[in-house]
């Protein structure tokens, strides 16, 4: 009988299904486990091998903690709302509902061939109205506590096409469309405030997360302690300016506010009016990011007016930047050029004076060549002269607290979030605006608000709902009167901060969880997927969370305990794109070689948290292994149906015994830290050493035991190679309920050795360490002993003579 892959994945793959093997249920009496990962976006593209990277190692993961006692929660979903849909539509005239569900239905059909265990009776479609009647409910939560509001803020707005355009659609700062230059307007638009949670959201106690992902929500969140102390226009109105370093404010040499300042109109000197507001102008056209660029060339204007130095009373020039954003801090700088790399290519550029207050260490005098950001001795600043810096930075604070020119705050880079968008693919946000009653809160018991699906797409970019009579006009919820509706949709990302929560109970219908069955299952165990959603997805869905909390909806305040990111695939060195061409689409390998091998290809491929370039070389050496592995099992006359006490009697047996459970043991290990590819090297050692022994073993009770636990072992990652050997050995059904092994730890243990270490010839240490430690660690572990160090003094190493698993000599000379 030959290995024939695809064949036996359908047959099993139907049973399984059949059998609703995988359906999770909160009636268990084992503990639970809600493993995650991250619902894919139905784009255009098919399932590719990114995707796979990131569920088939989350599979076998799963199916791991489920054999180890677990009642695994590991659900399906897609993200369905968003702009490609839209795109779509008007390219090609196919309507966004269409395409996605055509695309789902074949990322869910490609989805299945991998032979995971998702459990499908618990799929969401975030486009679907069961689903987002819920996140409009949520919506109406927040708008109820205070979370989300409507504001004014700048949106791209291209002035031929009259709309708003997402960052996306601005090319180079034109209109993608009609390259138009995108000017930056100010709209209102809906917010919710997670900035209320920006410093709940910088503790992250008790969460397993990777310290990248922890470190880049940190620096986005980006809480700077300063002070805020005013200046004075000459005119005498306050310019508060937000400082990380009071201990530099005898330098300051001018200041400088952000173009869109209030204060800039009112202070420009009539001379300066024209410039001014051409320099406004083109910032408008500037992305924050451009602005914040330390790239570019400082550029400024000065306004005409000058303002007070509260602390030495010293007059100093006004100046626009754009570097300077209005909605960080007070939206104005005090300058100082000798120690603020920005301040100072400004003053180089524009000639303003550049005036040192912290002395450099050794520092006469001379002029800087660029700015001095580190700590040194007080200079240029009064009483506080001689101090050092760390120092006088308290005292300068506690100075401008006293007299009343100041105080000490806290500043955070994190925004609220806008989640507006002027689209039509999107959850309507559900508001009503009446003449009388102003904005009204659609009530819940109206909801879903429904997408019109009749409607125009037009290439302007309009969103369709502006124009759609029918769902715009509709009647005031609290008098009657003739109101109209929100055409505003949500950000996708709302959709995909309370995914996880509707998974337990995916088709309440009078409520959006059943809480009974979230405060079983939740929070997530373990969530698997990309690094690309550090700041947004995940950042978003634990404000959710604790929003949620609060509002007493939910029991816990972190929505995903563990955190594992999976590396990025790429392909000829770059992400795969379908723009690029270089996308890689598993079908084809499946079908030919079968899921089994192509997820244990990549598993295999290295690291899992690596990611690497695909090539297929190499899979036809798993294709191999796993053929190995069928005519070993096949033909190793075990019975499964039979049992009978593991005794070991020849060396031959005992040492087999060793092989299998240190393999269980290393295996075991293996599997809890995700390192799938050094797994799999264990057991294609493993499967070695039975083929070259299997003459000395067969039939012995320590051969059944070696096969029953290869099987066992390989169930997580080629499960249906795994369940058809079980089978043919007549093992009950199903493999993938049996118990997870347990190894015998004095089997299993490591074997040791004990190598002696000689200085010079003089035995100094003995080492105990696994048999197969290479050269190259047993030497640091040597040098690191205290025994040896205390030699090594003063002396070079010249030579190391390494007996393996014996001995080590170091031979040293004099320095
Ligand atoms: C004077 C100064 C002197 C500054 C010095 C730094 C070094 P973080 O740490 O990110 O909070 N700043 C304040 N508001 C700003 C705004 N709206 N746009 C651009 N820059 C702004 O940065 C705080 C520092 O960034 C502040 O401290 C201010 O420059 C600048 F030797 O004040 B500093
Ligand atoms: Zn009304």
């Amino acid at each position: 009988m030959r290995y024939n892959a695809p064949e036996i994945e359908r047959k099993w793959q139907e049973r399984w299904e059949a059998d609703r093997l995988y359906e999770a249920t909160e009636r268990s009496d084992k503990p639970k486990w809600y493993a995650l990962v991250m619902f894919p976006y139905p784009s255009g593209d098919l399932l590719h091998v990114g995707h796979w990277y990131n569920y088939g190692p989350a599979d076998t993961h799963a199916r791991f903690m489920r054999m180890r006692g677990y009642n695994v929660l590991f659900p399906f979903g897609f993200d369905a709302f968003g702009l490609p849909a839209e795109n779509a539509a008007i390219k090609r005239g196919v309507h966004p509902r269409t395409w996605t569900m055509q695309n789902i239905e074949n990322m869910r059909r490609q989805v299945r061939m991998m032979g995971a265990t998702f459990d499908w009776s618990r799929e969401i479609i975030t486009c679907e109205p069961e689903y987002y009647k819920w996140t409009q409910w949520l919506f109406l939560q927040f708008y109820k506590h205070g979370l989300a509001y409507k504001a004014k803020a700048p949106a791209n707005w291209c002035p031929s096409c009259q709309t708003v355009l997402a960052n996306e659609q601005v090319i180079d700062g034109r209109c993608e469309r009609c390259e138009s230059i995108v000017y930056r307007r100010d709209l209102d638009q809906w917010f919710l405030r997670i900035t209320a949670y920006a410093e709940e959201l910088l503790n992250f106690e008790g969460l397993e997360w990777p310290e990248k992902i922890i470190t880049m929500q940190r620096n986005w969140i980006g809480k700077s302690h300063g002070v805020e102390v005013t200046f004075r226009a000459e005119r005498g109105d306050p310019i508060p300016v937000f400082t990380t370093r009071p201990d530099t404010i005898y330098g300051v040499t001018f200041l400088v506010l952000a173009p869109e300042h209030p204060l800039v109109p009112v202070l420009t000197s009539h001379d300066r009016r024209a410039e001014v507001e051409a320099y406004i102008d083109m910032t408008r056209r500037e992305t924050e990011i451009e602005r914040l660029s330390t790239e570019k060339e400082k550029t400024g204007v000065f306004i005409g007016h000058h303002a007070i130095n509260p602390l030495n009373g010293e007059r100093v020039p006004i100046w626009i930047a754009d570097y300077v954003l209005l909605t960080y801090g007070t939206g104005a700088v005090m300058g100082v050029p000798a120690h603020d790399q920005r301040d100072f290519e400004f003053a180089q550029k524009f000639g303003l004076p550049v005036r040192v207050v912290i002395a450099p260490p050794g520092w006469q005098g001379e002029p800087l060549s660029q700015a001095y950001v580190d700590e040194g001795t007080m200079v240029n600043s009064g009483p506080f002269d001689g101090l050092p810096s760390a120092e006088a930075k308290e005292r300068i604070a506690d100075h401008i607290e006293e007299l009343g020119l100041g105080r000490r705050t806290v500043n955070y880079r994190l925004r609220d979030w806008l989640i507006s968008r002027q689209r039509y693919w999107g959850a309507p946000i559900p508001i009503i605006y009446c003449p009388h009653c102003g904005m009204v809160p659609v009530p819940e018991e109206q909801l879903p608000v429904l997408l019109p699906e009749n409607v125009e797409f037009r290439p302007t970019g309009e969103s369709p709902l502006k124009r759609c009579r029918e769902f715009v006009e509709t009647t005031c919820p609290q008098c009657g009167a003739p109101a109209e509706r929100e055409t505003d949709t949500m950000d996708t990302f709302v959709d995909s901060s309370w995914y996880f929560l509707r998974y337990v109970s995916p088709h309440a219908s009078d409520r959006p969880w059943d809480p009974e069955k979230v405060r079983y299952w939740l929070p997530v165990d373990q969530y698997m997927g990309g690094a690309e959603h550090a700041v947004m997805h995940l950042l978003y869905s634990r404000f959710f969370v604790k929003a949620l909390r609060d509002m007493g909806l939910l029991h816990f305040s972190e929505p995903f305990t563990r955190l594992f990111n999976q590396g990025l695939i790429i392909s000829g060195g770059e992400k795969m794109s379908k723009s690029r061409g270089n996308v890689v689409i598993p079908d084809d390998y499946v079908r030919r070689l079968g899921a089994d091998t192509f997820r244990a290809y990549l598993m295999f491929l290295g690291p899992w948290d690596q990611g690497g370039d695909w090539s297929d070389k190499g899979i036809n050496g798993i294709y191999r292994f796993f053929n190995r592995v069928w005519n070993l099992v096949l033909n190793s006359g075990v019975d499964l149906r039979q049992s009978r006490p593991v005794v070991a009697e020849t060396p031959a047996e005992q040492d087999l015994r060793r092989q299998t459970h240190r393999t269980l043991r290393i295996v075991t290990e293996h599997l809890e830290k995700f390192r799938f590819n050094t797994m799999l090297a264990h057991l294609m050692t493993y499967t070695s050493y039975l083929s070259d022994h299997q003459a000395e073993v067969k039939g012995t009770p320590a051969w059944d035991e070696a096969i029953r636990l290869l099987l066992l072992m390989l169930a997580p990652t080629a499960p249906h190679l795994a369940e058809e050997l079980w089978a043919q050995l007549g093992g009950p059904y199903s493999i993938h309920q049996q118990s997870w092994p347990a190894y015998d730890p004095d089997l299993a243990r490591e074997e040791t050795v004990t190598v002696v270490v000689q200085i010079n010839g003089r035995v100094r240490e003995r080492l105990t360490v696994p048999a197969d430690t290479p050269e190259a660690t047993v030497i640091e572990m040597a040098k690191n002993s205290p025994r040896v160090q205390r030699f090594l003094q003063g002396v070079r190493i010249a030579n190391t003579i390494y007996v393996p698993g014996r001995l080590l000599n170091i031979v040293t000379d004099h320095l």
